[in-house]
Parts: C-alpha cells; structure tokens; sequence
C-alpha cells in the first residue's frame, strides 16, 4: 500500500518535486498544499501564481522555460492595454486570463478558493489534490531598505528581487484558518514533506497559519523538507539573497535550523554532505531537478529513504 503523502510548496521548485511525486504515488495518496501569500488583485483579477504553477506544471500546459505560466500563450490583452499606455509588469497571458477570471468570478459567486481549486484542477485532468493553505486572503509584505513596504509581487516580479529585504509580515494570516481539507490531508499524513521552495517566502506562509505548526506537529510521522540551497547557493529566485539580507549562513544547514522542530528529516544535495545537521534523519543525494527524469528520482528517493527509517 502505498504512502499517504502530503507536501507543502510554494511555486517553480516545489512544482518539480510535486511534479515527481504525483508521477510516482496514486491520486488517493498524495496532497499538495500551496503557498497563497503571493497571491494579489490585479486588473481587478485574483491571481494566485502559485496555485497556478502547481496546476499548468501537473497538467502538462506549463511554459517549461519559465517554470510558470502556460506554454505558447499570446499576450494580445497587455498588448491591448499598452493604447491604453497601460504599462503591464507583470505578464498576464491570455489563456492563463481565462484562469484568473473563472476563479474570480467563483468566488464573487461565494466559492472558497479551496472549491474552485479543485474544479480547475479537475478541468485541466489533475487527479492529485492540489490545496491552497488556507481559503482566507493572506499577503506576502515585503519590507525593503530602499523601497518601504511593498506587496510581493511587486517586490518579487516589479522590483526583480533586487531591493535589500529588512522584514518580512503575512497580511492576513492572524484571520485565516487551516481548512477543513487541509486539517483531513494532514491527519491522514503517513509522510510530511516541505519542497524546495523558498523557506521564508514560500513555506513560512503556510506554517504562519492559525494552528497549522500544531497540526503538522500533532502526528508521529517523518517530517522531512528537501534544501533549496545547494553548495550555499539557491536553486532558482532570491533564497540565498534573502538569507543574507535577514542575517542567515547562505547554507542548507541555516535552512534546517530555521525549520527546527517542524522537520525531523532533512534532505541535501550530495555537495553538501559534509554539513553537520542537527535533524535526526538526514540523507544525502542528487536533488537538483532540471529534467523530468530528475524529478521522479529525486521524488522516489526521498520517499525510498522515509520508508527506510520508518
Ligand atoms: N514571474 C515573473 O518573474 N514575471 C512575471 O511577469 C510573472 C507573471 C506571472 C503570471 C502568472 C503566474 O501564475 C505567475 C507569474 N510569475 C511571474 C511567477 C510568479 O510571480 C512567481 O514565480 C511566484 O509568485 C513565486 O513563487
């Protein structure tokens, strides 16, 4: 019988190991919970970006080259909007506009972000569950020294991660609650896994929800976060910016410091296998994932070596 297995991520690097893990385990046994503090309003539009990399990356529309987006869009909305002198920064695609404005739409109608996840999700043919962390509106606030406070996307897509980041805050979260579908994915949780996704901008929203540190603390079971910094750099995005900025070591042993008691197995690459780590379990392989390939490995021996020591 196979696992149950849920997994918490943010976008492109947790899209991969979900990616893997969804080729290896059936539907039934595996969950994927994601990151919203990136999500926004823009155009009057919800954009969740990284429901939305998980869900084009699990159905096989994902723009490959960007980790993001769906592949062969148009632009002709933006392009539309520039008469206007519109000057888009961020790229809205048209195909992936038809997301944003179904999802808006339900839930102006009252849908939680949680239903018209599935229904999306469904629509696209991906059978695993993909989940948000929470249905209510959470916003990643960046506080920068040069440029105040700024909403995430603006400091991450706008701003291209450059401003030095002082403080981090969660907008929201204190009024959010770990839903009813989250609180049975974890409960039934033979294997917790965070991916390797940005710890601070990914991966601490979903921990800062209301009881979500408890309930994944609640259960006996391996908890284990694969690193998104290899040889003290990071994978893709501002991992290893951020870390120095907040007065971190750039290294996967300051990662698993930062997530202490919430894992009990910690995964490296094999360029870091002499960092000594103060998690119980810990393992050492391959775990960057540039092919597919790559990621149904790295997917089957993370789950290969929990099995080991469970
Ligand atoms: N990332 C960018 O760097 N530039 C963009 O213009 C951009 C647009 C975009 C549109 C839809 C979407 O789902 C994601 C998009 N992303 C873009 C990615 C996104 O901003 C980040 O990767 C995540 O929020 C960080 O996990």
């Amino acid at each position: 019988m196979a696992l149950n297995v849920v997994v918490f991520v943010g976008g492109v690097g947790g899209a991969k190991l979900a990616y893997g893990l969804a080729h290896i385990l059936p539907p039934e046994n595996l969950t994927i919970i994601v990151n919203t503090g990136d999500d926004f309003w823009h155009y009057g539009l919800r954009v969740c970006p990284d429901l939305d990399t998980i869900m084009y990356t699990l159905s096989g529309l994902v723009n490959k080259t960007n980790g993001w987006g769906i592949d062969g869009d148009t632009r002709a909305v933006l392009d539309a909007m520039q008469r206007y002198g519109e000057a888009p920064w961020f790229q809205l695609g048209d195909q992936d506009i038809a997301t944003h404005l179904l999802r808006t739409q339900a839930l102006a109608d009252g849908e939680t972000l949680t239903q018209i996840t599935t229904k999306l999700n469904t629509a696209l043919g991906v059978q695993h569950r993909v989940l948000p962390m929470t249905d209510a509106p959470v916003a990643t606030m960046v506080d920068t020294v040069d440029q105040g406070e700024l909403a995430f996307q603006t400091y991450f897509v706008r701003h291209r991660w450059q401003p030095v980041v002082k403080s981090l805050r969660f907008e929201g979260v204190e009024a959010a609650a770990v839903t009813p579908e989250v609180r049975a994915a974890l409960q039934s949780a033979d294997v917790i896994l965070i991916g390797p996704s940005n710890p601070w901008l990914s991966i601490a929203p979903i921990l800062a929800v209301p009881g979500m540190r408890e309930l994944i603390l609640a259960y006996d079971v391996p908890r284990v976060a694969v690193s998104p910094i290899i040889g003290g750099k990071a994978v893709k995005g501002p991992a290893a910016k951020l870390m120095v900025e907040l007065g971190y070591e750039q290294t996967a042993q300051a990662v698993a410091d930062y997530y202490g008691e919430v894992i009990n197995g910690f995964v490296v690459d094999t360029v870091d296998a002499g960092l000594s780590l103060g998690v119980q379990h810990t393992a050492n392989f391959e775990i960057i994932m540039n092919s597919e390939s790559d990621r149904i490995s790295v997917a089957k021996n993370v789950l290969q070596w929990i099995q080991a020591w469970v």
